[in-house]
């Protein structure tokens, strides 16, 4: 009998998950879900694996006290700004992310973000549940119609995408930047912008999509903003960081942009106190991939990897 790998699985996962990772694995769980942090080296003691979640930031310094018997980290999640690859690399530390398979998840909410800043929902919602909903009139609580409209999509990779057909549906105009032209199957009609600038002042409405790099990082800062018309709508299901978060409040305030739908935040859970205090903005607590199939979909993919790579296999999702 082959012996089964043993994995250190650092958050509690949805039980089909755990239930596949206990059968293929000699999985380490963690069923209080008690974030490991600093101690993340000392738990990894005799693994060969990690199942990780973006939670833990895999430093050079954590990569280095790791014991050798780690061969292959798998995070549970598309973006890996929280893995130093290159120290994970320089160990020989294989690595993988989940892509694909949260697409359809997050452009389901970046559209409920698009219509829930634009038709003002949260403070419809506030205003009922607070009983001060006192009549109907014909100006309470209007906002600006999405259809006929452009949407700005700030990279336009498989989520951008997928958020382009959804707002197609809704009678949207589609343009988009992206480091490179996409082919024209993938285009399906939208139009390219050559450098963001230019996308910004055609986007009444405006989704980012791009991952968190040392060039996206405060992409959306006060200079960028002025670029976009009066009274434009922001929605960010990406990372927070990409957004400058001062800029992005002063904006919501003078009525530079009519609201904002924001599901991701810079230091999150612990947002910019600012955001609380709007009426125009639709916050949501990190809800792109959290549906029942995505999220089983998301650890099924990272199990596949960590089977891969520990078995000496190339990973379907490599990173390193
Ligand atoms: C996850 C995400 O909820 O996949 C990502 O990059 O942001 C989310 O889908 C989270 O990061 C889980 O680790």
């Amino acid at each position: 009998m082959t012996t089964r790998p043993t994995i250190l699985v650092t958050r509690k996962l949805p039980p089909a998950v755990e239930a596949r990772a206990s059968r293929e694995f000699n999985a380490i769980l963690n069923p209080d879900d008690r974030l490991i942090g600093a101690d993340l080296a000392k738990r990894a003691e005799g693994c060969e694996g990690l199942l990780i979640c973006s939670s833990e930031k895999i430093t050079p310094e954590l990569v280095k006290a790791l014991p050798a018997s780690v061969r292959a980290i798998a995070t549970f999640s598309v973006g890996f700004e929280h893995i130093d690859l290159e120290a994970c690399r320089a160990r020989g530390i294989r690595v993988s992310h989940t892509p694909e398979v949260l697409n359809e998840a997050v452009a389901d909410i970046a559209m409920l973000l698009l219509l829930g800043a634009s038709r003002r929902a949260s403070e419809g919602e506030r205003m009922v549940r607070a009983g001060q909903w006192k009549g109907w009139y014909t100006t309470m609580l209007l906002g600006p119609q999405i259809g006929g409209k452009v949407l700005g999509i700030v990279g336009m990779g498989r989520i951008g995408r997928a958020l382009a057909r959804r707002a197609r549906a809704f009678g949207m105009e589609i343009h988009y930047h992206n480091r490179s032209r996409l082919a024209a199957e993938q285009e399906e009609g939208a139009s390219y912008h050559a450098t963001a600038e230019s996308l910004l002042e055609a986007s009444p409405f405006l989704s980012l999509h791009c991952p968190s790099t040392p060039e996206s990082r405060n992409f959306l800062n006060a200079e960028r903003i002025a670029r976009l018309p009066d009274g434009a709508v922001v929605v960010n299901t990406a990372r927070g960081d990409i957004v400058d978060d001062e800029a992005l409040i002063a904006a919501l305030k003078s009525g530079k942009l009519f609201a904002a739908g924001l599901d991701v935040f810079a230091g999150e859970p612990n947002i910019h106190p600012g955001y609380a205090k709007l009426d125009n903005v639709f916050l949501l607590p990190h809800l792109g991939s959290a549906t029942v199939e995505t999220r089983d979909a998301m650890g099924f993919c990272a199990l596949d990897n960590l089977a891969a790579m520990l078995g000496g296999r190339p990973a379907p999702n490599p990173l390193v």
